[in-house]
């Protein structure tokens, strides 16, 4: 059985990522909201659409048992605010499903191909770690989890490497194992090419700089962009202080806040928040119920666990 340690790791990886490569994310207008808006009342600093989504994705989870996209939809247009910095178009669908519509008549309203953008990649966190031993029903749960508002299969793909990745981080994958199994999942040409790329510098023990690192895998919001990025930094942190790697990030520039994320999320579900700084996590808005969350997609795994084993004994007859 995987500890406890590793999920909560995950989400709170996952969470501060977001929360401390925000102030970095975009141009200098960018920067300056974020520096009025970037702390709460309290002065902890404030998380971003990434997180949200995130939170109603895990909550969602554990209370439907699984994903039902009908209560997803209404959790994440109850849990939109402008001042998370929620995407254009994903900000029209939601406050359109928080008016009553229903998720399937919207999700291509803004964009008829549907939504390429990291939207649906930097939330499915809580499904790698729900599902990370049921690799089938995982796939089946992100693609539902991301049509809701990315209905293109650019942004469901990168959702796809993402929770791969995590998923086989939790387990503790070898190195070599966790990239041909990641490269079973890209089938669009920019994720194979860029994986490549990937594994090349790895491999090799290269150390592109962050600026290269921007250059050659993306740090812009499409999910072509971003989410190779985010594996690439999170497996050339992997051993090394979760501090050094958001560094890094906050270093290639452009969505750095989703890229911390999503490379927070792999990082922390390898390392456990046991290697996370305490003084951090007590920074960051909502900590203990986001611990809480993991801790329940947790409990939800444990008992699902042990309902198999039992099940599986009364058919062995013990
Ligand atoms: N055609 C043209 N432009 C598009 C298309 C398309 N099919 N899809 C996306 N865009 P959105 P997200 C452009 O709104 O993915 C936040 O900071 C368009 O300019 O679905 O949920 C988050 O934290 C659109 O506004 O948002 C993420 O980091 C933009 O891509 C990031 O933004 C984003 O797509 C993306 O969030
Ligand atoms: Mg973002």
């Amino acid at each position: 059985m995987i500890n406890k340690k590793f999920f909560t790791g995950c989400l709170l990886a996952s969470a501060l990522g977001d929360a401390l490569c925000a102030p970095y994310e975009g141009g200098w207008q960018e920067r300056l909201v974020w520096r009025i808006i970037g702390h709460t009342f309290f002065g902890k600093k404030r998380y971003t659409d990434d997180t949200q989504m995130t939170m109603d994705v895990a909550q969602s989870l554990c209370t439907q048992n699984g994903i039902n996209q009908e209560h997803l939809a209404k959790t994440f247009a109850a849990g939109y605010k402008w001042s998370r910095g929620y995407g254009a178009g994903a900000a029209k669908m939601l406050k359109k499903i928080r008016r009553g519509a229903a998720w399937h008549s919207v999700n291509r309203a803004a964009y008829p191909d549907g939504s390429y953008g990291n939207g649906a990649a930097m939330r499915v966190s809580p499904v790698a770690l729900y599902f990370h031993d049921k690799p089938e029903k995982r796939k089946t749960a992100v693609q539902n989890v991301s049509e809701i508002t990315h209905a293109n299969p650019l942004a469901i793909e990168g959702a796809q490497l993402i929770a791969a990745a995590t998923s086989f981080a939790l387990s503790q994958m070898n190195f070599a194992q966790f990239h041909s199994s990641l490269a079973d999942h890209a089938r669009a040409e920019p994720y194979q090419k860029r994986l490549q790329t990937c594994r090349i510098w790895l491999k090799a023990g290269e150390q592109p700089e962050s600026t290269t690192v921007a250059r050659e895998l993306g740090n812009g919001i499409a999910a072509v962009d971003s989410c190779v990025t985010a594996i690439y930094i999170a497996c050339r942190f992997i051993n090394q202080p979760f501090a050094d790697m958001l560094r890094f990030i906050q270093g290639c520039s452009g969505d750095t806040d989703t890229i911390g994320a999503m490379a927070g999320a792999i990082w922390g579900a390898r390392n456990g928040i046991s290697r996370l700084n305490k003084a951090d996590i007590n920074s960051l808005e909502s900590a203990e119920k986001i611990e809480q969350l993991a801790e329940d997609i947790y409990d939800s795994h444990c008992i699902r666990t042990a309902r198999r084993a039992k099940k599986q004994s009364s058919r062995n007859g013990c």
